[in-house]
């Protein structure tokens, strides 16, 4: 396997927690927060069972509601979290991006940032106090990654292995050689319709020059 090269034929998926957890600021924090704020909150992007995330995510930015002061927050270093204080809940953008040696184009994910007691554990949330928590479950799925994902994945297995390599079916349907396939299809057919284009104008052309004049 040469570096720098893709895994061909192979899926790797990696979990991760996007969420936030959040609760009432005390009567003390409220003198020290604008007088509008009710609540302090964390936003988070987590590796499951701990894991060091660190090693494949190199930055993650949070694009807070407007009417925060420096609404991007970029993260470069664990914990890749966000604390603030506010009043209302809104959908936190979420991108994460990964250590150049991945060669993987950067992801989007949103999570609505919960501030209030709802929901299934609302009883529960309310006797601890107001302190509530939403967190999301993902699954990256990294396919054909390059050699060094591929590796740190194999040597840093995490649970029960779940999300380690998998080798795929010969005939796996989003191999990079096969989306290069497509792609080439696509473009010989654009230049068939191209020709098509340029046969049939050529044709008008020469129909109306034949045409005579109106009297
Ligand atoms: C809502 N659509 O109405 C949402 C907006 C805005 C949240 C929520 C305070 C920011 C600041 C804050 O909590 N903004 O003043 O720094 O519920």
């Amino acid at each position: 396997m040469a570096p720098g090269t893709r895994v061909s034929k192979c899926q790797i998926s990696r979990p991760i927690l996007i969420g936030n957890d959040a609760k009432p600021l005390t009567p003390e924090e409220r003198v020290h927060a604008p007088p509008d704020h009710t609540h302090t909150w964390r936003i988070f992007v987590e590796g499951v069972d701990g894991e060091d995330i660190s090693k494949w995510i190199k930055k993650v930015v949070f694009k807070l509601h407007d009417t925060y002061n420096n609404s991007t927050r970029s993260i470069e270093s664990l914990p890749f979290e966000v604390i603030e204080t506010g009043w209302g809940e809104f959908d936190i953008m979420i991108r994460i991006f990964f250590v150049p040696e991945t060669h993987e184009k950067s992801l989007t994910f949103y999570h609505r940032l919960k501030l209030h007691p709802y929901g299934p554990r609302m009883e529960e949330e309310k006797a601890a106090g107001g302190l509530v928590e939403s967190v999301q479950y993902e699954e990256i799925v990294f396919n054909e990654p390059f050699e060094y994902t591929y590796k740190l994945f194999l040597e840093n297995p995490i649970g029960d292995g779940h999300g380690l390599a998998v080798e795929s079916e010969p005939d796996h349907p989003f191999s990079q050689q096969l989306e290069q396939d497509e792609a080439d299809k696509l473009d010989m057919a654009m230049e068939n319709v191209k020709k098509t284009i340029d046969t049939y104008k050529q044709q008008l052309h020469e129909l109306q020059s034949q045409k005579p004049p109106i009297s």
